[in-house]
């Protein structure tokens, strides 16, 4: 039966109406209501796609989704009422009069459920899914977002929005991610609302009956995803929506940033300085006043009058370069990607096929077309300009599009993949299809290395060409933890490479301000910092000498723990689970990670706890999940399930080390291009049951790791046997470290028992930062050099076979 068709300028709700027919189809089922008609597929067994359309002329929605329907592992039937499809992990029942879906678990659990009365509704073109508030729902994810940690009682809207210098509580920023995880008594789910207009996502803000998300215009084409834990909902998300590809190691290094360093001499004397002072550090960024006039592809002659000559001089100081590239183009005649673009018909235009203008940094520009393969095409030929003076990575800004005045007419054409659409739908896919091009020119041009690509703007799917960073944020203690936040948000909703600018882009840094931001970014996935024009100066050594032992100290603390982050960013890749994890992840059903007193807290690479506290509190109050904890810079042990009050003088952030965790430390090193002293230090954190890590390694390069030239070793930690295994390596890649120190951490055994032998263990004084020349206010009892009795170690000089050891 063909549905009746709604009127879209009706100014009241209308519903899809009861199923008139249905049928199975490959992937699932589809079928028609009163007045609309829906389908339904499987993309997993964790995962399920909803569509619901007036006229079932469902639209190709071309750039979040990389993975394809499923034929086989799911049943369907009717059972009267209802239809039901079922997977291993999810029961679908699709009521029939009305049209409302439930889902519920294998176990028959509501799990989440559709408000029978409006279920898939349309307000005009507007359409909306209302789903029924669960007891005790929380919400979390949605990208980058601010505001609290559980999102319930509040609305947000996806619409990509330069904003400078925005507030902790202001709504939409830069990128959307349409997809939300939420909890309640009886489990957890995902929804990824796969639709490019402007969304709105309502928690439960202003009524107390539903959630729901609407969009401008389209369809309801949403998945749903469900899994025991909300880790495997992300994994679902992330294998529907693509991962993170390893990034060079130096993008994990740290990296210094400003509007703008220029002319050439204060690049290279910012790049001595570093290496001066001792202060590791593997990026410099330039940003737009390396170009003349703003016009990208250009160097500015005056300020840059040899960029491959400097460039090259970085690269012997064992620096990588970062360019900004701006999506305008400037409007003048004798410009050549100007003239080119526009013969080419690559710009954004009228209806009337006239060019869109806007103002940017260069004046009135013209706007590549990023949703027409052939514009990301030519864009990335384009960027030959930079790679052939050695630039290493690229930085894609104020692609939301931005423009002066901020408000874009909606009537501009853009391509979409062919569907040549308005600005409405295009918008929130433009900066993701400038990231995509950014790398994909990255690949081409310098084919033997892996590409870096930062970006602003974005939607759900960005992950698989860029790292992220939150925009303009402000030197507050507030915007501090509020960037903590944005990055857990950003890590639920599938993407794991994200930063903030350390100290603050807006406004200058109080020197505590600016020592407490480097110590919480060590332990952010893109540890970068960065500053607005105008403001004071703001590397590390710009805020006394205090901040600067301080920053340095912790800088050299992110060098160490390069092989754990450099593992993290793996292990990442292939599940899609963030770095930086609220503990809301792993535990959503304690209602006290939730408490905004804890809220910012979170897991750095499944290990560390990590309580990012404002600069002045010297005394912070920490809530310790289910388990043991051990203090990171002392091993003091704590019991989990209550919060603590632990010291937190400057130089010491209050983290923890989860019991049962393993690590892996190298020596220190002043940049990821410098040798490090061949010891890897593996640290084991006993803790109850067994634990398993993944150790990774590769050229940090170069591709060569997908064709095998990688080093993978399991290492394993039974805490109650007190025995550990490091597995054969896996992969080709000649190690660089050939001795293993081994630390045991809270055990009390004074020997191990390894390849037959029994070795006697040393007891070590423990120091994962160096002591302050004059200021180290930690007292005595938590005082890291002291000597820790429990901290035995040992070293291996075979590191290629399996290693068994037993602790005595
Ligand atoms: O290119 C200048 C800045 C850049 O430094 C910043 O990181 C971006 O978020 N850009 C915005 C444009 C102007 C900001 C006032």
């Amino acid at each position: 039966m063909t549905p009746k068709v709604q009127s879209t300028t009706s100014s009241r709700n209308l519903h899809t109406g009861a199923v008139n027919s249905w049928s199975p189809t490959s992937f699932g089922l589809e079928g028609t209501t009163e007045y609309g008609v829906f389908n339904i597929s499987v993309y997993g067994p964790h995962t399920i796609r909803v569509q619901v359309s007036r006229t079932g002329d469902f639209q190709p929605n071309p750039y979040s989704v990389v993975k394809a329907p499923l034929s086989e592992g799911f049943e369907v039937s009717d059972a009267g009422s209802h239809l039901l499809l079922q997977t291993d992990f999810i029961n679908v029942e699709i009521s029939k009069t009305p049209f409302a879906v439930t889902f519920k678990d294998s176990k028959g659990e509501i799990i989440n459920q559709d408000d029978q009365a409006f279920s898939v509704s349309w307000l005009g073109t507007e359409v909306t899914n209302y789903k029924k508030l669960q007891d005790n729902e929380r919400f979390i994810g949605l990208g980058e977002k601010t505001g609290n940690l559980d999102r319930s009682g509040s609305a947000y809207t996806n619409w990509n929005t330069d904003y400078f210098a925005y507030g902790t509580e202001d709504d939409p920023l830069y990128m959307s991610i349409p997809f939300f995880v939420g909890i309640h008594d009886k489990g957890s789910y995902g929804i990824f609302f796969d639709n490019t207009h402007k969304t709105l996502f309502n928690f439960g803000a202003s009524n107390n009956r539903f959630a729901y998300y609407s969009a401008e215009d389209g369809e309801m084409d949403y998945y749903f995803f469900h899994d025991a834990e909300v880790k495997g909902i992300i994994t679902a998300y992330s294998e529907l929506t693509g991962r993170m590809q390893m990034p060079p190691k130096w993008a994990l290094g740290y990296q210094q940033c400003r509007y703008s360093y220029y002319p050439e001499s204060e690049v290279l004397t910012l790049s001595q300085t570093f290496r001066d002072k001792k202060v590791p550090a593997d990026v410099i960024y330039l940003d737009i006043h390396h170009m003349e006039k703003y016009k990208v592809f250009t160097f500015d002659g005056e300020k840059f009058p040899d960029p491959k000559a400097m460039i090259k001089t970085l690269k012997n100081r064992g620096f990588k370069v970062v360019v900004i590239m701006d999506p305008g183009i400037k409007t003048e005649e004798s410009y050549e990607p100007y003239v080119d673009g526009k013969d080419k018909g690559l710009f954004l235009k009228y209806p009337d096929d006239s060019i869109y203008e806007g103002q940017v940094w260069p004046g009135w520009c013209a706007f590549p077309d990023f949703t027409k393969p052939e514009t990301r095409e030519w864009w990335a030929e384009k960027m030959a300009f930079y790679t052939e003076a050695g630039v290493d990575g690229f930085w894609t800004d104020m692609n939301e599009p931005a423009t002066w005045g901020q408000c874009t007419p909606n009537l501009i054409d853009f391509d979409y993949e062919g569907q040549q659409v308005s600005h409405r739908k295009a918008r929130n896919i433009y900066g993701m299809q400038m990231a995509r091009s950014v790398k994909e020119g990255s690949e081409k041009l310098i084919s033997d290395a892996r590409p870096f690509v930062l970006t602003r703007a974005g939607f759900a799917g960005i992950q698989r060409y860029a790292a992220a960073w939150t925009g303009d944020n402000v030197a507050s203690e507030k915007h501090m933890l509020a960037g903590v936040r944005l990055l857990n948000s950003m890590g639920i909703s599938g993407i794991p490479f994200s930063g903030y600018d350390i100290g603050g882009f807006a406004g200058d840094a109080a020197p505590s301000l600016y020592a407490r931001w480097m110590s919480i970014a060590t332990f952010a996935p893109l540890f970068r910092a960065h500053s607005m024009i105008n403001s004071n100066d703001a590397e590390p050594w710009a805020f006394g000498e205090e901040v600067e032992e301080i920053s340095r100290n912790y800088i050299k603390l992110r060098y160490k723990l390069l092989p754990t982050i450099y593992s993290a960013f793996y292990k990442s890749t292939q599940t899609g689970l963030p770095i930086t994890e609220s503990l809301a992840i792993q535990y959503g059903q304690d209602a006290n990670v939730f408490d905004t007193k804890f809220e910012n807290q979170y897991l750095f690479c499944d290990a560390f706890l990590v309580a990012p506290v404002k600069s002045k509190r010297d005394i912070a109050k920490v809530y310790l999940p289910q388990g043991e904890w051990y203090y990171f810079f002392n091993d003091h042990k704590y019991s989990g399930g209550n919060s603590i009050f632990i010291e937190s003088p400057l130089n010491y952030l209050p983290v923890f080390v989860k019991g049962g965790s393993i690590l892996t430390l190298q020596s220190e090193t002043y940049h990821t291009g410098e040798d490090h002293d061949g010891v890897l230090n593996l640290h084991f954190y006993k803790g109850q049951g067994e634990a398993t890590y993944l150790h990774y390694e590769d050229d940090g390069l170069s591709n060569a790791h997908k064709e095998g030239d990688f080093c993978k070793r399991t290492i394993t930690l039974n805490s109650e046997k007190e025995m550990v295994q490091i597995s054969e390596q896996a992969g080709d890649h000649n190690s660089t470290y050939k001795k293993y120190k081994l630390h045991f951490h809270g055990f009390k055994a004074k020997s191990i028992r390894i390849g037959g032998e029994n070795k006697n263990l040393k007891t070590e004084s423990l120091a994962f930062l160096e002591k302050l020349t004059e200021f180290d206010p930690l007292p005595e009892h938590l005082h890291p050099f002291h000597e820790v009795q429990n901290v035995l170690t040992f070293e291996i000089d075979n590191t290629t076979n399996p290693i068994d050891i037993e602790l005595h």
